[in-house]
């Protein structure tokens, strides 16, 4: 007998599974164009993946900027094996495990004097949205409680749940999810292709950017402003990193207004500048830094967010039993991601990753230099080890370029990201010199081909 369609609509739903590609929807991703000719890939070790198909793809991006000590790395893979076995989950409201308490003391020490608390999220978005209600709460209990405006920066990316999209600067990301969170505003981006096209780590041109917070102080007034957040180097939206001079007069104007300088280490923290954090390569200590991808290499999701003593220490007051901050995450400090991270902090020690990228980066800077003079390469950015390769967009068609070059890389065993026209490269920190010259050149003979 056969079943009328209202039948088939009322059958257990675990009937009508099928393996197919339809039930997923991806994030941002051309969920049609995919589906119609999917990228999928199954296995990964060290530099590599292998993609379904068998064919072997150099990882040019460590995944999304995460997978900072390269692929299936055995100490990173048995620590969390173990972890599952041991204690899988543990309550993360008024109780802990031990693990937690040894990766925030461990992360600690990798900040500057002075930044010695660590809140754990379960990625990048949340550490932001984290710092943000810290940053708030934290001018609420010094008696700044006016402060309620926060600052971003144009083409900024802080991760996309309604904070950091609000204090976030690219369009395409803000602007299907309504009106967003009020009292924002965002100082002027730092990419100026006519007078720093082609420069070599930090442009010249371009510190007085910064004083753009003085006329959003001169605007909003000081006493309303609670915090500024940017990303040290730029990452998402291109790879624009800071003039020289810019992250230290942000610092000053801060320091003068009494406002809070968020440093999103997202993506420049553990490693990837060659130093340790942004803090490190430049110089400059904010008072908030938020940090996720390459705290557990990418293996299990988590984030962390560093805070300085006094802003730590300006919640510890009243009666001990009340509960200091009304914030946090089921998977707060997630025992199995601990355990990632303690063995990721581990191997990045073991192996010098935090600072590899400083000994590769002049190696890595002329290999990505060597691509200027290539007809539609309008730009070269570089830093640590990130790159940039921002291409002449197609009239009319922006991002077609740069999507064709990333399918083609794929096709011919290179993994890139890109962002606009702005092919960006941020290899996992173990890369070798002959991977550099394969990744480059695989680009290389891309590029000459492109109409
Ligand atoms: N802040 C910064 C600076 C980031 O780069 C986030 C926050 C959000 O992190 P989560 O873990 O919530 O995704 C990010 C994330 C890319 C790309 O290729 C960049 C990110 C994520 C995915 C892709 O540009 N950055």
């Amino acid at each position: 007998m056969a079943l009328a369609d209202a039948d088939v609509a009322d059958l257990p739903r675990t009937r009508a599974i099928t393996n197919n590609l339809e039930a997923y929807w991806m994030p941002f991703t051309a969920n049609r164009q995919f589906k119609k000719a999917p990228r999928l890939l199954v296995r990964a070790k060290d530099m590599y993946y292998w993609a379904a198909d068998g064919h072997k793809v150099l990882d040019g991006a460590a995944g999304l900027w995460c997978v900072n000590a390269g692929h299936a790395r055995p100490k990173i893979s048995e620590a969390v094996a173990n972890q599952v076995k041991e204690l899988d989950y543990a309550p993360a409201f008024q109780m802990g495990h031990p693990k937690s308490f040894e990766l925030a003391s461990r992360l600690v020490t990798y900040m500057p004097r002075g930044i010695d608390h660590v809140f754990f999220t379960n990625s990048g978005s949340e550490s932001v949205e984290t710092a943000l209600k810290i940053a708030f709460a934290y001018q609420r209990a010094r008696g700044e409680g006016s402060r309620v405006r926060l600052i971003g920066r144009e083409r900024g990316y802080h991760g996309v749940n309604f904070g950091g999209m609000s204090v976030g600067g690219m369009v395409a990301n803000r602007k299907q999810f309504g009106t967003l969170l009020s009292g924002v505003d965002h100082i002027r981006h730092t990419h100026d292709l006519a007078r720093n096209a082609f420069t070599r780590g930090q442009p010249e041109q371009g510190a007085e950017l910064a004083d753009d917070l003085e006329r959003l102080v001169a605007l909003h007034d000081a006493s309303t402003i609670a915090a500024v957040i940017v990303e040290p180097v730029a990452g998402s939206a291109g790879v624009y990193v800071p003039p020289k001079g810019y992250l230290e007069r942000l610092r000053a104007i801060c320091d003068k207004h009494g406002i809070l300088l968020i440093f999103d280490e997202v993506i420049t923290g553990f490693g990837r500048l060659g130093a340790p954090f942004a803090v490190d390569y430049f110089g400059v200590v904010p008072d908030i830094v938020t940090t996720a991808k390459g705290l557990t290499n990418g293996v299990i999701p988590m984030g962390a967010v560093f805070v300085k003593q006094e802003i730590h220490d300006a919640f510890m007051t009243g009666p001990e039993n009340l509960i200091e901050l009304f914030h946090g995450y089921t998977y707060s400090g997630n025992p199995v991601a601990c355990a990632a991270g303690i063995a990721t902090l581990e191997t990045y020690e073991e192996e010098g990753l935090l600072t590899r990228g400083a000994e590769l980066a002049p190696y890595w800077e002329d290999a990505l230099h060597s691509l200027k003079g290539l007809p539609l390469v309008i730009d070269v950015r570089n830093i640590g080890l990130v790159g940039a390769i921002e291409l002449e967009p197609v009239a009319g068609s922006p991002t077609k370029r740069a999507y064709s070059t990333f399918v083609q890389g794929f096709e011919k065993g290179i993994l890139m990201r890109t962002t606009g026209d702005t092919i960006a490269l941020s290899p996992p920190l173990i890369i070798q010199k002959s991977e550099i010259d394969l990744l480059v050149d695989t680009l290389r003979g891309i590029l000459k081909t492109l109409q």
